[in-house]
């Protein structure tokens, strides 16, 4: 029976930082063909879909986020028929591909900003935020999330541009109808060539103050006020449900789009983007639980709140890492126990209920990379080396075998391969049953044939206290329970269910071991999947 769930639902999104993944023409930069050779792997995995962060024409000031040519893929990746076949290629397999929507700004050296710098009565001039200085100073008080006033000065007109990010990353103005047809215009382009959504980057940041209300002043380490008046504002609402409605010009199309909070991260943010009625995006990220520190109760209280905020007719999506944070195995800590803390943070994501989002090398165990100061080529981390070393450790290159420069390219890589390659990599992986590939593998199949495990309802049955999260998943006559030891300690569950059950997933024991209640003994950072085959 065909079921009628959207992919988006059931499915795993894979990102990949492409720059990252793997190179084909050995210049030391990954590029499209890298990714197409690799299908065959990321469908061997089991993944639905990849999120490819940026591969437009860009001048590389933020690597790819800062978009000069909407129309074209930058040089260093390939050409535009090279993402022709890797979505050809991709779509063979069943592997769905989501662009990112970088569109709260662009590349200074788009030419839309070219024009809107040329003269004051260009016709594009209100496609940006410009406004006069205040006092020979600038308009307000509101400040880059890269360092510094968001404001630039442009002696060539004498006003001001804002960018929420680089000064070369200026910020589209959202209030403009024709600069927003422009952007519905450019996703039809791509929506027509045969990609499967977006990922919209920083979505809440899109529309600013009408009034350019100063922020109020509070001091907080890189981020000095909050943002009251140039993120957030309610008016970006109706811009979304209009962009939501170009995408449903499409049939099995997804947006995801990223709420960008500070710690602790905010769910309720995150699920206003979800709309009602599912009139604004499919997905949005909760960071949450990527701003908390290793506890069952932490992850549960996070997931809590999360599916709360959810409005009616939403659905939660979940991450652990990403390109923009340190790896979450190197976040999790615990020494000798990160990759037992790894093995359980798998499972989790897996089987609670929402959409998972893997960062590429998550499913090998990969760890942030020891890099120097000569080594960083994050703005932001040459900003604030070393007080922040900026996100290039978890940007690092795929870690595909032993083979010099782990086998991502055949020369000296844009950043360096972490020294761990030689133990964890993905060909000595595939070769071992008991690794984290190949734990990530059975769960992905796992979750393929039982779709109680995707699609199915949560409910709580141990919350965290005394370091184990249990859980059922259940859907129709299918019925899972999902037990997580986060602690280096043997624990007791146990759970008033009669039945017959059959583990059918442990990080410690066979699989197809039976019982015949749900009364058990964990193994430290033990995490197992058991299915109900049975009454008693
Ligand atoms: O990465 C950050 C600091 O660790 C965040 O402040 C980041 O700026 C925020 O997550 C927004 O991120 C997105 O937009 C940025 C880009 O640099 C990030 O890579 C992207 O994910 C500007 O486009
Ligand atoms: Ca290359």
């Amino acid at each position: 029976m065909k079921s009628n769930t959207p992919w988006w639902k059931s499915g795993v999104v894979y990102q990949i930082y492409p720059r990252s993944f793997y190179d084909s023409n050995d210049d030391g930069i990954g590029d499209i063909k890298g990714i197409t050779a690799k299908l065959e792997y990321l469908s061997w995995l089991g993944i639905d879909a990849i999120w490819l962060s940026p591969v437009n024409t860009s001048p590389m000031y933020d690597f790819g986020y800062d978009i000069s040519d909407y129309y074209d893929v930058d040089d260093c990746y390939g050409t535009l028929d090279d993402f022709m076949e890797l979505i050809d290629q991709a779509h063979k397999l069943g592997i769905k591909i989501i662009m990112d929507l970088v569109v709260n700004h662009t590349s200074h050296m788009h030419k839309w900003f070219i024009e809107s710098r040329s003269s004051k009565d260009n016709r594009r001039r209100d496609w940006y935020i410009w406004h006069e200085g205040k006092d020979g100073k600038v308009p307000n008080n509101w400040k880059s999330a890269f360092g510094g006033s968001a404001w630039e000065f442009d002696p060539h007109t004498g006003e001001y541009y804002l960018h929420s990010f680089l000064k070369e990353q200026p910020d589209l103005n959202w209030r403009n109808p024709d600069m927003r047809k422009s952007i519905y215009k450019m996703m039809r382009f791509w929506l027509d060539m045969g990609v499967d959504g977006f990922r919209l980057d920083v979505v809440n940041w899109f529309v600013k103050d009408k009034k350019f209300r100063n922020n109020p002043f509070t001091i907080k380490p890189f981020d000095p006020e909050k943002h009251k008046y140039d993120r957030n504002r309610p008016e970006v609402h109706d811009y979304i449900r209009e962009l939501r409605s170009v995408v449903d010009e499409y049939e099995n199309r997804m947006t995801v789009g990223e709420v960008f909070t500070l710690p602790p991260g905010s769910p309720v943010l995150a699920a206003s983007f979800l709309g009602n009625d599912n009139d604004e995006l499919h997905l949005t990220f909760d960071f949450s639980i990527m701003y908390r520190l290793w506890s069952a109760r932490r992850f549960y209280n996070c997931i809590k709140k999360w599916y709360k905020a959810i409005p009616e007719g939403g659905w939660p999506c979940n991450v652990l890492s990403n390109h923009d944070q340190p790896r979450s195995r190197s976040r999790f800590m615990g020494g000798a126990d990160s990759e037992n803390r790894a093995r359980v943070a798998a499972v989790f994501l897996l089987t609670i209920k929402g959409t998972p989002f893997l960062y590429y090398g998550e499913e090998i165990g990969m760890k942030n990379a020891r890099l120097s100061r000569g080594d960083i080529v994050d703005p932001l981390g040459r900003r604030y080396w070393p007080v922040y070393r900026g996100r290039d450790c978890s940007r690092t290159p795929m870690l595909w075998n032993s083979r010099s420069n782990a086998g991502f390219s055949t020369v000296r890589p844009w950043l360096p391969v972490d020294s761990s390659y030689k133990n964890i990599n993905v060909r000595a992986q595939m070769n071992d049953r008991y690794s984290m590939l190949n734990l990530y593998r059975n769960v992905l199949h796992l979750r393929r044939k039982h779709k109680a495990l995707s699609e199915g309802e949560i409910f709580p049955v141990m919350k965290g206290i005394n370091g184990v999260l249990a859980y059922m998943r259940v859907q129709g006559d299918e019925k899972f329970f999902i037990a997580l030891n986060f602690t280096s300690k043997t624990k007791r569950v146990s759970e008033d269910e009669r039945g017959q059950w059959r583990v059918m997933f442990s990080t410690h024991r066979t699989k197809y071991e039976h019982f015949t209640s749900l009364d058990m003994t964990l193994a430290p950072y033990e995490a197992m999947i058991v299915m109900r085959i049975g009454d008693l």
